[in-house]
Order: structure tokens, then C-alpha cells, then sequence
């Protein structure tokens, strides 16, 4: 059995999520993390140090942590072609765009948009440094933009583990209170990977307890 420590409004945790139920793997989730607590333990220290989430125990091997190692571990072991090709040269085509979605669009999004807009109370929100951080991240996404010019998904016309690594952003991206320049294929992706039911069951939910957290 695989196990999950982490709650469900994590972003990282929604990565791992949603790629297990692709990969249509059984998995326990222990709520984990802010409110929840569980990650200043000495026992959850022992599994991850940096008292983050999620941390990941497939069976009873050691517990991984990183959410972008276990994406991979996760493909790695139970992945397949086209998800996540076996042969090296296919395979570092679709991660080089999931590092790439890891370094330029999650986490230029998550702190410095995401939490200035959501989890910032609104007495202490800087509105130029939001806008700064839009403009930077947009720049960014218009990469992508150009990329589904031509592609159904981020790194061709399948499905992949890149796609998990950048689109879990999206949700969110779409969905809070920011001006967003019109990236039309990147409107069409997002319209495309919010029909499956992983996405909506792992990602599309509620970031409410995020609010004004800060
Ligand atoms: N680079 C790490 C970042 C982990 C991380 O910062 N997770 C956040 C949630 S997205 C966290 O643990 N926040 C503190 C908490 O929930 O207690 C990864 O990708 O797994």
C-alpha cells in the first residue's frame, strides 16, 4: 500500500495525487501540514527533515520526499510509454518539460503569486510586487503558450508526467483574483486536462483554508 502524508490544499501534494490516480494506484493519504500538524513530530522529522509535505511510503521501503523525485519515482516504477517513455531520449523530452514547469511555473507561482494574493491578508497585500510577479510568470507561461501551439499536452500531443508537474498550477492560476494576458492555447490546454477526473477529484478543490494564513 502506498501512503501519502499531506493535505489535500498542498499544491505538491495535489502533484502526487493526481499522478497516482493517473497511474490508477490505491494510496492512503494521512492529512499532514499547517493546521494539521504531524510534520514537527520527531517521527515525521524522521521520515522528512524538512517537515514538509507530502512525504510518500510505497510499501515498506523508505520514505521519499520532493515532490518532483516522487513523481518520478512514482513513473519510474509504474509509468508507462507514453506517460513516461523508457527509452532515455524519449523520456528526457517530456522531463525536461516537467523541470522545466517545476523551476518556472510552480515556483513562480506558488510564494511569489499565490501567497501574496491568497494567503497575505489584504491589510498587507503589495499589489506591485503581485504585478511584478504576474508580469514574470506570464513570461514564462507564454513559452508554454507557444509550445501548445503546436502540441495537445506540454511535451506533445500525449499525455505526460510533464503535464502533472505544470498543469497542477493551473487551477489556481485561473481561478484567483489577478489580471491574466490572454494565452489562448494555454486556455485550451487547461479546458482539455480539466476533463479528466483525476485533475477535478485531486486538483480542482477548495484553497480556502490557505486564506490569510500569512
Ligand atoms: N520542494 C518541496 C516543497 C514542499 C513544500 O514546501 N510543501 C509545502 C506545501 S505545498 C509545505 O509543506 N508547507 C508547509 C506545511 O504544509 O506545513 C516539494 O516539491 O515537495
Amino acid at each position: 500500500m502506498i501512503k501519502v502524508w499531506g493535505r489535500k490544499s498542498s499544491s505538491n501534494v495535489q502533484a502526487v495525487m493526481w499522478c497516482l490516480a493517473e497511474l490508477d494506484l490505491d494510496c492512503s493519504r494521512l492529512d499532514a501540514g499547517l493546521t494539521y500538524g504531524v510534520v514537527d513530530t520527531p517521527e515525521y522529522r524522521a521520515m522528512n527533515p524538512n517537515g514538509r509535505v507530502p512525504t510518500l511510503q510505497d510499501g515498506g521501503n523508505t520514505p521519499i520526499w520532493e515532490s518532483g523525485a516522487i513523481l518520478r519515482y512514482l513513473a519510474n516504477t509504474y509509468g508507462q510509454a507514453p506517460f513516461w517513455p523508457s527509452d532515455p531520449v524519449e523520456r528526457v523530452r517530456v522531463d525536461q518539460w516537467a523541470e522545466w514547469a517545476k523551476i518556472n511555473v510552480a515556483l513562480e507561482f506558488t510564494s511569489p503569486v499565490f501567497w501574496r494574493v491568497v494567503r497575505t491578508p489584504s491589510s498587507r497585500r503589495d499589489q506591485a510586487a503581485i504585478d511584478a510577479a504576474v508580469s514574470y510568470l506570464t513570461g514564462n507561461l507564454a513559452i508554454a503558450d507557444e509550445q501548445l501551439r503546436t502540441n495537445l499536452f506540454l511535451a506533445g500531443n500525449d499525455f505526460t508526467l510533464a503535464d502533472v508537474q505544470f498543469a497542477h498550477c493551473l487551477y489556481r492560476y485561473f481561478d484567483i483574483n489577478i489580471e491574466r494576458r490572454s494565452l489562448p492555447n494555454l486556455e485550451r490546454y487547461y479546458s482539455l486536462v480539466s476533463e479528466r477526473v483525476a485533475f477535478q477529484r485531486h486538483v480542482q478543490v477548495s484553497y480556502e483554508e490557505l486564506r490569510d494564513t500569512l
